[in-house]
C-alpha cells in the first residue's frame, strides 16, 4: 500500500521550497539589529553598492569575453559580507572565504583595481594573475583565501583563529586578540569539515565565527531537500555552542549578531555559529542559466534587496538623503570603471614566471 506522506526523496525542489525559506525569514524574532549613525550608516551602503556594482561588471565583462573559467557572483548576499566584516578590524582580524570570494575580498579593504585584475588574470591582481575568481588571497587585508573546494576555508580559518589564543595564552602576546570569520554557504553544512571544526572551535573555545550564507540552493540542490535539519544554527547546540539565525538581507540585522559574536570571541567566550538567511539574484556561476528556481521565489527575495532596504531605513531616520545616496552610486561606479581600465591595461603574467609564488620567499 502506498503511503500518503511524501517523502523529501519524491518531492521535487520547488515543492520543497515554496515557503519554507520565506516563513523562517518572516518568524525571526529578537534579532536586536544594529543602531546606525550617520557615518557607518553612508559606510554600510558604500561597501554594498561597491559589492553590488562591482559583480554586476563582472557579469558584463564575461559576457564580454573578457574574463574566463568559473564566476560566482554575490548580487544579494552583500548584506553578509558588509554586515560581518563592517563590523571587525581591518587589517587586524581575518578572512576566509569560498568560491563567491570577490566580495569578502571588497569588504576587507582589498582595492577594486586589485581584484577585477585577479579575474582578468593579470600580475597585477591580489594573487597575480595566478589565482583568478575562485582564488582570491591578500597577505595585507588579511584574506586568507578564496577556495574552490567547499568547506576547505574553514580548518584554515580555524588554524587562524587557534593562532590568535596561541600566541596570547602560550606566547604571552597580549595584544593577540584578532578574530577570524569563517564564510560558507548552506550546502557546505552537510560535509565532515563542518563538523570537526564546530567541535575544535568549540573545545578551544577559539575567537571564530561560522558564517552560513543560507541562500537555500547548492547549485540545482535546495536546501530543505539535503539536510536533515534545514535550521542550520541549530547544529551549533551540539557543540555547545552559541548559535543566531539572522536576515541575511538585513545589514544591520547582520551587524548586530556579528557584533555580539565578535565580542564574545574577543573577550575568550569562544566560536559562534550564525546563519544568514539570504539568496542570491543570479545563477549559480556565471555559466548557469538559472532555470531551475521559480519566478515567484526570486520575486519574493528581489523584493527584500538588501541595498533598498538599508536605503529606506537610512532615510526613515533622516540620517542620509536619497540624493546623496545616489551620489555616493556614481562615485562607486567611477572606481569599479577605474578598476576595469586598470585591469584591462596591466601586464599578463610572464609564461617563464608561472610557477612564481609556489614558495611563500617568493612574495
Ligand atoms: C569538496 C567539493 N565537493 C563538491 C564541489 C562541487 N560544488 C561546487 S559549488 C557546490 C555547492 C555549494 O553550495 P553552498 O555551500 O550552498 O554555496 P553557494 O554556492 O550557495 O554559495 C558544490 C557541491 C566542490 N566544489 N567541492
Ligand atoms: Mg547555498
Amino acid at each position: 500500500m502506498q503511503s500518503t506522506k511524501e517523502t523529501h526523496l519524491q518531492k521535487t525542489n520547488n515543492q520543497i521550497m515554496e515557503g519554507a525559506h520565506a516563513e523562517r525569514l518572516n518568524k525571526l524574532s529578537n534579532q536586536s539589529p544594529a543602531k546606525p549613525d550617520r557615518a557607518t550608516g553612508i559606510n554600510l551602503f558604500r561597501d554594498m553598492t561597491l559589492g553590488r556594482r562591482f559583480e554586476d561588471k563582472c557579469a558584463e565583462m564575461y559576457y564580454r569575453g573578457k574574463m574566463f573559467g568559473f564566476v560566482h557572483l554575490y548580487n544579494g548576499q552583500e548584506a553578509v559580507s558588509t554586515g560581518v566584516i563592517g563590523a571587525m578590524k581591518k587589517k587586524h582580524d581575518w578572512f576566509c572565504s569560498t568560491y563567491r570570494d570577490h566580495v569578502h575580498a571588497l569588504s576587507a579593504g582589498v582595492p577594486a583595481k586589485e581584484v577585477m585584475s585577479e579575474l582578468f588574470g593579470k600580475e597585477t591582481g591580489c594573487s597575480k594573475g595566478r589565482g583568478g575568481s575562485m582564488h582570491l588571497f591578500s597577505k595585507e587585508h588579511h584574506l586568507l583565501g578564496g577556495y574552490a573546494f567547499i568547506g576547505e576555508g574553514i580548518p584554515v580559518a580555524l588554524g587562524a583563529a587557534f593562532t590568535s589564543r596561541y600566541k596570547k595564552e602560550a606566547l604571552k602576546e597580549e595584544n593577540s586578540d584578532s578574530v577570524t570569520a569563517a564564510f560558507f554557504g548552506d550546502g557546505t553544512c552537510n560535509i565532515g569539515q563542518f563538523y570537526e571544526c564546530l567541535n575544535m572551535a568549540q573545545l578551544w573555545k577559539l575567537p571564530i565565527l561560522f558564517v552560513v550564507e543560507n541562500n537555500k540552493w547548492a547549485i540545482g540542490m535546495a536546501h530543505d531537500r539535503a539536510t536533515s535539519d534545514p535550521e542550520i544554527w541549530r547544529k551549533a547546540e551540539a557543540f555547545g555552542m552559541k548559535g543566531e539565525e539572522v536576515d541575511g538581507m538585513d545589514v544591520l540585522a547582520v551587524r548586530g549578531a556579528a557584533q555580539r559574536a565578535i565580542e564574545r570571541a574577543r573577550a575568550g567566550e569562544g566560536p559562534t555559529l550564525i546563519e544568514c538567511l539570504t539568496y542570491r539574484f543570479r545563477g549559480h556561476s556565471l555559466a548557469d542559466p538559472d532555470e531551475l528556481r521559480s519566478a515567484e521565489e526570486k520575486d519574493f527575495w528581489s523584493k527584500r534587496d538588501p541595498l533598498k532596504l538599508l536605503e529606506k531605513t537610512l532615510t526613515e531616520k533622516n540620517l542620509v538623503s536619497s540624493q546623496e545616496l545616489r551620489a555616493i552610486e556614481k562615485e562607486i561606479d567611477q572606481e569599479v570603471n577605474d578598476s576595469v581600465e586598470f585591469a584591462l591595461s596591466a601586464d599578463d603574467p610572464k609564461s617563464e614566471e608561472l610557477t612564481k609564488y609556489i614558495w611563500a620567499e617568493e612574495e
